[in-house]
């Protein structure tokens, strides 16, 4: 695909302040980005990424609660890719030096139990649906960014960890508390779009629109089902009533 050389001097420059964990600034204190073109600099992100090795096993959203859309001024979600260098088992240690102000948040993920076409209904694809937690880490300084910075930025993904896969089931309106040490908070699968069921039909959306194919396997974290907190080196643990639990523990080694 062709783009301007600039796309790729910008993702190079996200993807060093991730290796580094330095932060950079707003790419729009010095560039006119669209949402199209943020998204082919997190593409050529993500193409760096697999050059490393790494390889793209599912998708994120975000800005799925009507809170963080009316901050942002945005009325659709925004959608990253996951690899497998970013995923944690339940329990993890999680190694804190890795990032640059990291902060946790609990979401719902679901597993597609097949390759999702073009023109597939998602919720028709998946077949289980678990407890997760992400962390994110946005690349930019003091979290100062544009809607097109955190596209471009991969939407903040840094890790995640899922708890045990359950059969697909509703989960529109459950009790979700966080803990991270003494810190928690509480809220409800709702905030997740209404229900996290509506996040499948965004993706779907999103995938048509940029081209973003799902196989058979890859993960969807659905949102954030309340704010994010900060990780520091306690415990964080997500529970999601009726459908379990999932924990990691920041470390410094
Ligand atoms: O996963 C998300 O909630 C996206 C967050 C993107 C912005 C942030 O870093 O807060
Ligand atoms: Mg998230």
């Amino acid at each position: 695909m062709n783009h301007p050389p600039v796309f790729e001097f910008l993702a190079r420059r996200l993807d060093d302040a991730q290796i580094h964990r330095t932060e950079t600034s707003s790419l729009a204190d010095d560039f006119e980005l669209d949402v199209n073109d943020a998204y082919t600099i997190q593409s050529l992100l993500i193409d760096r990424r697999e050059r490393r090795g790494e390889t793209v096993i599912g998708a994120k959203l975000g800005f799925t609660s009507k809170a963080k859309m009316a901050q942002m001024g945005v009325s659709e979600v925004i959608v990253g890719r996951l690899t497998d260098a970013m995923r944690l088992a339940d329990g993890d240690d999680v190694d804190l030096t890795r990032f640059i102000h990291p902060r946790i948040e609990p979401e719902v993920a679901y597993r597609l139990g097949r390759d999702a076409g073009f023109d597939s209904d998602l919720v028709e694809c998946v077949d289980a649906v678990a407890p997760a937690v992400e962390i994110i880490d946005s690349r930019y300084r003091d979290f100062r960014f544009t809607l097109t910075d955190v596209v471009a930025d991969n939407t903040s993904a840094a890790a995640f960890a899922i708890g045990d896969w359950q059969p697909l089931q509703p989960v529109g309106n459950r009790a979700v508390r966080l803990s991270v040490g003494a810190d928690e908070i509480v809220g409800s699968t709702s905030a997740i779009l209404g229900d996290p069921v509506h996040a499948l039909h965004a993706l779907g959306r999103v995938c048509r629109q940029r081209g973003f194919t799902l196989r058979a396997g890859d993960v969807i974290l659905a949102g954030a089902a309340t704010a994010a907190l900060p990780l520091t080196a306690d415990g964080a643990r997500c529970e999601v009533a009726g459908l379990g639990t999932v924990a990691v523990k920041g470390v410094r080694p």
